[in-house]
C-alpha cells in the first residue's frame, strides 16, 4: 500500500487561523524525503481547500458550522478516493474538526469494501476502530460546547450513541450520519476534559487512558488495553487520529491549545509504532499543528515531531534503515 497524503486546510473549527498552514509546514519539514529514505512509498494528494460559506452566522454558540460542514464533506470524499485507489490516507491538519470528514469518509469507504451482512449490529458497526490521541476529549456537542469551537466536538457527530445529542437543525450537517459505536473508539493522552465530556465518556463506557494512567501503566500497556477494547479480535482496520497537542508542549508547542503534562515524543512514537506493528493502519490524521504559534525553534520541533509520528505509523524504524535483504558490504 501507498500512503496518500493530503492537507486539510481546516481552520474554522477553532479561532486560530494559522493552523491552515500546518500541512505545508509539515511538508517543508521534510516528510516526503524522510519517508522515501526509509523506503516508504507516499503520494501527495494536494490540499483540500475549505470554502468559506457566505453568511455563516453562529448557530447558538457554534461558530462556522456551515463552513466546517462543507469542508468536512470534501475531506470525506478525498478519504474515499484515496482508499479506493488502495492507499492509506494521511490527513495533515488543519484543526481537529476535520476528523469528522476523515473518519466519516474512512467509514464509508470501509462499508463499501465490506458491505454489512444484514444483522442489526453489523449495520451499526462500520468495520473500523479509532484510536484518538489528544489532550482533549473532543466529544462536546453543539449544545454543550463552552467555546463554540467545533474542533472540540468531532466525536459527538460520529457516535451512534450520541444521535440524540446532535440537533437536527444544525446548519450544514444534514449529510453526516453516525458511523461508529462507542466501543470502537479509545483515547490516550487526555488531561483537559470538560465536565460534560467526562460525563459522556463514563455514560457511554468509552475506554480512555488519561495521562495519569499512562504514568501508572506505561504507554505499552495502555496501547494493549486500548486496542483490545476497540478491536478484541485484532482484525479491524484502524484509524489513528493524532492531535499534536497530545504531546507535551516541550515537544510540540506550536499548537492552538497546548496543555502541560503531556505525552513525551517517545511515547508518541511508541503509539505510532504500535499501530504500525498491527499491520492494520488504514488511515491517519495528524492535526492541530499551527506554525504561526511559538518561536521558530518551537515550530521546528513541532513539525519534526509531526513528521516522526507519521513516519513511525507508516513503518519507519527508529534505529535506522536496514540494507535491503541480500545486500553485503
Ligand atoms: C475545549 C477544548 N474542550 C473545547 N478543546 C480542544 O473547545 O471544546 N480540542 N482544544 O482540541
Ligand atoms: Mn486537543
Ligand atoms: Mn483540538
Ligand atoms: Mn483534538
Amino acid at each position: 500500500k501507498i500512503a496518500g497524503i493530503f492537507g486539510a486546510l481546516m481552520n474554522r473549527g477553532q479561532g486560530k487561523e494559522g493552523v491552515r498552514e500546518g500541512p505545508n509546514a509539515i511538508r517543508e519539514a521534510g516528510l516526503f524525503t524522510q519517508l522515501k529514505e526509509c523506503g516508504i512509498r507516499a503520494l501527495d494528494y494536494g490540499d483540500v481547500e475549505i470554502q468559506a460559506v457566505a453568511s455563516d452566522d453562529e448557530w447558538k454558540k457554534v461558530k462556522y458550522c456551515r463552513t466546517v460542514a462543507s469542508g468536512c464533506k470534501q475531506i470525506a470524499e478525498k478519504m474515499e478516493l484515496i482508499i479506493k485507489e488502495h492507499g492509506i490516507p494521511v490527513m495533515l491538519g488543519g484543526d481537529h474538526a476535520a476528523a469528522i470528514g476523515s473518519i466519516f469518509g474512512h467509514a464509508s469507504a470501509q462499508r463499501q469494501l465490506h458491505p454489512p451482512t444484514g444483522s442489526s449490529s453489523s449495520e451499526l458497526h462500520a468495520p473500523l476502530a479509532v484510536l484518538w490521541i489528544d489532550a482533549h476529549g473532543d466529544i462536546n456537542t453543539p449544545l454543550t460546547t463552552a467555546t463554540g469551537n467545533l474542533h472540540g466536538c468531532p466525536v459527538s457527530f460520529l457516535l451512534h450513541e450520541m444521535t440524540g445529542y446532535i440537533p437536527h437543525d444544525l446548519p450544514g450537517f444534514d449529510w453526516i450520519k453516525p458511523c461508529l459505536t462507542a466501543d470502537r473508539i479509545a483515547y490516550i493522552g487526555l488531561r483537559a476534559l470538560d465536565q460534560d465530556e467526562m460525563y459522556l465518556m463514563e455514560k457511554l463506557k468509552i475506554k480512555y487512558f488519561p495521562m495519569q494512567l499512562v504514568d501508572q501503566l506505561g504507554i505499552q500497556e495502555c496501547l494493549k488495553q486500548a486496542l483490545a477494547a476497540i478491536d478484541p479480535k485484532g482484525v479491524l482496520p484502524l484509524h489513528l487520529s493524532f492531535d499534536i497537542d497530545a504531546l507535551d508542549p516541550s515537544d510540540a508547542a506550536s499548537t492552538g491549545t497546548p496543555v502541560m503534562g503531556g505525552l513525551t515524543l517517545r511515547e508518541g512514537l511508541q503509539i505510532a509504532e504500535f499501530v504500525h506493528k498491527t499491520g492494520r493502519l488504514s488511515a491517519m490524521d495528524l492535526v492541530e499543528v499551527n506554525p504561526e504559534l511559538g518561536t521558530p525553534h518551537q515550530r521546528a520541533k513541532t513539525t519534526e515531531a509531526a513528521c516522526a509520528i507519521i513516519s513511525g505509523a507508516l513503518g519507519k524504524p527508529r534505529q535506522g534503515v536496514p540494507f535491503p535483504p541480500g545486500f553485503e558490504l
